[in-house]
């Protein structure tokens, strides 16, 4: 068998959770709601045009520097063992994978969506004899304990500036269990978005053809169907704005005029004025120096770090400490 899958998240767990963010979000001030859930099919097919919108340069210049590098890194690591957080459709992995020259190799992929995972397991498989899948169905936050044991030189891949979804304590918690995942000689291979001229980034959240504005909105339609909310949607405006004190780009939804909400399954009623947003999503930006501090709190020393020229986006290589050593080390006199 070479493709296997472990579900730790199934529908019914994932709604409860859902239930208690939402229940936690709308009913605390200021309101927000998890970025998490703007991924149903109607999100994921907008998250995917956003990628292509000429605005938004993550993807693409994510990409760029991935097709650079796969083959160097990949030949100097010789991964066996690929784990990826959040893989989604596995389109950069696919490209990672081939770059390694054939050799046996186990891929975990860890994603919420079955039916994605599933898709992309059985393309790769039939792309690649040599490689096996063990899919871990689940929450990345949440279920990386069940990452099985390593089968080889380990890489974990975070990629597509997922992390700057996480504000610093979350970072921080999923690094150091990132961390735990790896041994000497494994690496961590992590994507940021990178502090830029303010024009440039509210721009990517701001597209002109308002792909990012539906994108947006769609968590709210999300939220009608999953819990048997009526939100209106379009009584909503998207706002993003780069919050330069705390280097992210924050997405809001105001109401246009004052709103009621009725949330059935929670048996909630929200009233939002239009003083007050709902805040849907941070995207955190990075520098060498912000991503290093970040890494060396989990355990994780910057190994390489690359950029294109502009220098917007970066893919940084990572690799465990030596804690234990370091612990035991004599203090200097
Ligand atoms: C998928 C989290 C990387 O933060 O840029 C795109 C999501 N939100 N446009 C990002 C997103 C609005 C995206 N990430």
């Amino acid at each position: 068998m070479r493709y296997r899958v472990e579900v730790h998240a199934d529908a019914h767990t994932r709604l409860k959770a859902m239930a208690e963010d939402v229940l936690r979000g709308l009913g605390t001030r200021p309101r927000s709601l998890p970025p998490k859930y703007f991924y149903d099919a109607a999100g994921s097919r907008l998250f995917d045009e956003i990628t292509r919108l000429p605005e938004y340069y993550l993807t693409r210049t994510e990409d760029a520097l991935l097709d650079r590098l796969a083959p160097a890194l990949m030949r100097a690591l010789e991964p066996r063992d690929v784990v990826e957080l959040g893989s989604g459709f596995s389109l950069k992995t696919r490209r990672l994978l081939e770059a390694r020259g054939g050799g046996a190799l186990r891929y975990t992929p860890v994603d919420v969506d079955e039916t994605t995972v599933a898709a992309s397991a059985e393309r790769l498989l039939a792309e690649d004899p040599a490689l096996q899948v063990h899919a871990i169905i689940g929450d990345f936050e949440r279920h990386l304990v069940h990452v099985p044991a390593p089968s080889g030189r380990r890489l974990v891949l975070f990629l597509g500036s997922t992390i700057g979804n996480l504000d610093a304590p979350a970072r921080q918690a999923l690094l150091a269990q990132v961390r735990s995942l790896l041994h000497r000689g494994d690496r961590l291979l992590v994507g940021v978005d990178l502090v830029k001229d303010v024009a440039v980034l509210e721009a990517a959240y701001n597209d002109a053809a308002g792909v990012t504005a539906a994108f947006n909105r769609n968590i709210l339609r999300v939220v009608n169907r999953s819990l048997g909310a009526d939100f209106q949607p379009e009584a909503f405006r998207h706002h993003a704005w780069y919050n330069a004190a705390e280097s992210r780009i924050e997405m809001h939804l105001v109401p246009e005029t004052r709103q009621t909400v009725h949330i059935r399954s929670l048996d909630l009623t929200v009233r939002l004025e239009p003083s007050e947003s709902i805040w849907t999503e941070s995207s955190y930006k990075f520098t060498r120096a912000s991503t290093r501090a970040m890494l060396a709190a989990a355990g994780l020393r910057l190994d390489a770090w690359h950029t294109d020229v502009d220098k917007r986006f970066a893919l940084a290589l990572a690799g465990p400490t030596s804690r234990a050593v370091a612990a035991r080390a004599p203090r200097a006199a």
